[in-house]
């Protein structure tokens, strides 16, 4: 890369042609281009796959395309021809695989046979399910105490597989359930379950056609949600007010090219995502949102006063809501200096932002990890539902809460049970399903994770998929943790960083993946479910034959473990994994709100899971909808290094090309960055100041006050339109910054983006 490409000089609207050439290449580079196409047609269609891109939803009326870009890359990703065969793990010892970066890793292919690692031979050899499956019962039954096992799930695991993957945890005897969800959308579901009384959205995709008012706050949809554009840019073209906040101007929060409208992509046209911009501070949106309910609460008082309509729902806060004058004592108490200086807006701005919300008859408001990675995300997501009460906009048609998941069916997952602190009632019906005794006690999320393979009380780590020790904050010290265990699962479709950390027995086993045919135990095709972002739960069915014939689906690999540790005298894991119907049939009596599960699914489109805080029926503790009084932090983390020379403020975030620890390609092109992943996104006038050119080479080094020396080197600037003291650049690589000590309050999620940092100037480049 040429000095002169770390301008940072983006492209002009996100899609179009930079889209459909991408497309192109990605799909060349699969080494299946019929295949891939006849692949993509599938995807998100009635009898194909569920996209394994991201959680948005699926329109009633599909076009014959419902796919993205990144959707593509995801596909051809898992579609691909290579092969990380037997012969291969032969070849590379495991040690010098892990000197490997995940990219070449990844690109080795898909994973052919079950794996076992000879200690001897410092190799992954390859064995018979049966081995495996029995080795695995041996140890986790040799283990002194369940707890002593974590059991991780990543989000792209089916209801069918996630179902079955607690039910055999549960009877192993732990609710230890480390999951990719306590990184991601966690400080929503905390939120949201003490305001709503249910940690999820409110929103279908039909209201994003009836809203007039969509704030989109925190998130980077024309990359990581690309779909959602579509519904963005309609919505702005037939009037609605789209309000973007974001720390850095993304491509896609300002105009979109459909690389599906043919029109469009012949003349070189695009369209507005939005219509208003505002960039906050990183970890400012708590102040931003408090301040509006200052303006939004003044107006509402003069309003009364002149006489003229009110601006608040006075029925729907009399009727529904409970803490609303401690709230506004809150509020009243919070002086706009604070406001001012932790946003970094101007009061102008503010004032606008609460105008387009008083002046929408119908809000949605949808957010993604810009929110929920900090500190205090659980206090900003409430804050953000207090001033969505304030006009009544949930349950209603047109308005609601829109936290956009991420993995395809994380959502899903926390649905059917993957939760380390389970319900009652959930647990009261596990019992009468299964009738024995599930365990109480709550278990360890990935921070609890994390904290029991430091000190050593974890003996066994098994992963349904992901890449735990690349996605965890201080992964250099997780990784030496996982090296000391006694036994590592990995249930996976491409070979990652994470299955390199191997214990003293570790397996590695292949499964099919979304995009290939699934056959029961007689034969036919059979179709696994997902749930979306808005509760829309449908099936998916791959049709592509599998990358191997010794692979096996997540559902019978967990049966197969399931079986060898806790036998089939409670659960005939054979017939389950042989039959997907029977596991739905389960789900159904376990999690009524499923009704006629396997008649439902089968329905064109799925059907959409009951979600009673859009009935406006609350679950909270009040039974009433729950105002909630949080004081701003005393200081965020922008004004803790504002104070210090040198010291910013930084955000890890996804490049266009990659998939969270996937990294696809070394382009971001949205953000005018090309084949280079070491860099960091800095203010023109703060990189001025450092004395810094674009593509200086420099140093940045972790600040949090633990003896952890964190440090990252041959770092390169790209000046940037960001706010001054904040930066920005690529995780996982930056994961060893991130301290596993600074987490969200009531969330445990990693503050992955407010992470403390020096940057420091490096000689010259020769
Ligand atoms: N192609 C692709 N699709 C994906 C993924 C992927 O890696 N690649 N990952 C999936 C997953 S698991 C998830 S969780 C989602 C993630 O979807 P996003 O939440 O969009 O993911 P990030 O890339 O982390 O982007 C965070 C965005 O928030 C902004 N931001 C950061 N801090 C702040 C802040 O303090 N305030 C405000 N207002 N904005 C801020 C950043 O500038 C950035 O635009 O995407 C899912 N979809
Ligand atoms: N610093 C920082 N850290 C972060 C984040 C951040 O923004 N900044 N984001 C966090 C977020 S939001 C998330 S969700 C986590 C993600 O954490 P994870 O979910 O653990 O990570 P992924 O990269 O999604 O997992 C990729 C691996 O999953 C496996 N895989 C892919 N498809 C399948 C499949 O169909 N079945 C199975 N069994 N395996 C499959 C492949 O082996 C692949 O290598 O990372 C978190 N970490
Ligand atoms: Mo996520």
């Amino acid at each position: 890369m040429a000095k002169d490409d770390f301008t940072g000089t983006p492209s002009r609207a996100a899609g179009g042609w930079g889209a459909l050439k991408s497309v192109g290449k990605h799909l060349m580079g699969s080494g299946v281009p019929l295949r891939g196409a006849q692949t993509l047609l599938r995807a998100n269609q009635e009898d194909g796959f569920d996209c394994p891109g991201c959680a948005w939803g699926d329109p009633e009326h599909r076009s014959s395309f419902e796919f993205c870009e990144n959707g593509v890359k995801a596909v051809a990703w898992e579609a691909t021809r290579a092969r990380a065969t037997p012969e291969f793990f032969a070849e590379h010892s495991v040690s010098e695989l892990r000197s490997w970066s995940d990219y070449d890793l990844e690109h080795q292919g898909r994973l052919t046979e079950p794996m076992r690692y000879n200690a001897e031979t410092d190799r992954y050899e390859a064995v018979s399910w049966e081995t495996a499956f029995e080795g695995i019962g041996a140890a986790l039954r040799g283990l002194d105490h369940p707890d002593q096992a974590e059991f991780y799930t990543s989000g792209r695991a089916s209801n069918e597989a996630a179902f079955l993957y607690q039910t055999f945890v549960r009877l192993f005897g732990t609710n230890n359930f480390p999951d990719c969800s306590n990184m991601c959308h966690e400080a929503s579901g905390v939120a949201l379950s003490a305001a709503i009384g249910i940690g999820k959205g409110t929103v279908r995709l039909e209201d994003f056609e009836l809203a007039d008012g969509i704030f989109v706050v925190g998130q980077n949809p024309g990359t990581n949600h690309p779909r959602m554009l579509a519904d963005l840019r309609r919505a702005t073209a037939r009037g609605a007010r789209v309000v973007a906040v974001n720390t850095l101007k993304e491509k896609g929060l300002k105009r979109f090219a459909d690389p599906q409208d043919k029109l469009e992509m012949l003349s070189g046209g695009s369209k507005p995502t939005s219509t208003d911009f505002l960039s906050p501070r990183l970890g400012g949106d708590m102040a931003l949102f408090r301040g509006m309910a200052k303006e939004i609460l003044a107006e509402d008082d003069l309003a009364r006063a002149e006489g003229r309509a009110p601006v608040l729902d006075d029925a729907f806060l009399a009727e529904h809501c409970d803490g609303l004058d401690a709230w506004r004592a809150e509020v009243a108490a919070t002086p706009w200096a604070q406001v001012l200086e932790q946003s970094g807006l101007s009061r102008e701005e503010i004032r606008h932002a609460a105008e387009v919300y008083m002046s929408s008859e119908r809000v949605i408001l949808t957010w993604a990890m810009g929110i929920t990675q900090h500190r205090h995300s659980v206090a900003t997501i409430r804050e953000m539902v207090n001033v969505m009460f304030l006009r009544g906009n949930i349950g209603r048609p047109g308005a609601g809460l829109c936290p956009v998941r991420g993995h395809s069916n994380v959502q899903g997952d926390r649905t059917v049970g993957i939760n380390e602190r389970p319900s009652d009632d959930f647990l009261d019906a596990m019992e009468r399903e299964l009738g024995v005794a599930m365990p109480r006690a709550p278990g360890h999320n990935v921070l609890g994770a994390i904290g029991a393979m430091l000190d050593g009380r974890a003996r066994a780590f098994v992963a349904l998929g992901g890449n735990f020790a690349r996605a965890t904050p201080d992964s250099a010290l997780i990784a030496e943790a996982m090296q000391r265990l006694e036994l590592t699962v990995s249930i996976a479709t491409k070979l990652n960083h994470s299955h390199l950390l191997t214990g003293r027995q570790s397996y590695l086993l292949p499964c099919l993946g979304r995009t290939e045919i699934d056959r029961n135990a007689q034969g036919a095709r059979q179709i696994v479910t997902v749930e979306d972002s808005m509760s829309m739960v449908h099936g998916s069915g791959g049709f592509n034959p599998p990358a191997s014939p010794a692979l096996k689906s997540e559902v019978g690999i967990v049966a197969g473990i399931a079986a060898a540790t806790v036998g089939s005298k409670v659960v005939d894991w054979g017939a389950m994994a042989g039959d997907y119907d029977l596991i739905r049939a389960t789900i159904a009596r376990v999690l009524p709100d499923f009704g006629d599960f396997n008649a439902a699914v089968r329905t064109p489109g799925g059907f959409h899971l009951r979600n009673r805080a859009a009935e406006r029926i609350w679950r909270t503790a009040s039974g009433r909808a729950q105002f909630g009084r949080h004081a701003l932090p005393e200081a965020t983390e922008w004004q803790r290094a504002s104070r210090e020379e040198r010291c910013f403020v930084l955000q890890t975030f996804r490049s266009h090309d990659q998939y969270n620890t996937t990294v696809y390609a070394m382009d971001d092109r949205y953000r005018g960055v090309f084949n280079e992943r070491r860099v960091v996104f800095m203010h023109h006038a703060d990189a001025r100041m450092l004395k810094l050119d674009a593509g200086a080479n420099v140093t940045l080094r972790g600040l949090h006050d633990d003896g952890i020396v964190r440090v990252l080197e041959g770092y390169r600037v790209v000046p940037y339109d960001i706010p001054r003291g904040c930066l920005a650049g690529y995780y996982p690589e930056m994961n060893a910054l991130v301290p596993h000590g600074v987490f969200g309050d009531g969330s445990d999620t990693p503050a992955s983006k407010s992470v403390l940092v020096r940057v420091e100037a490096n000689q010259a480049d020769p």
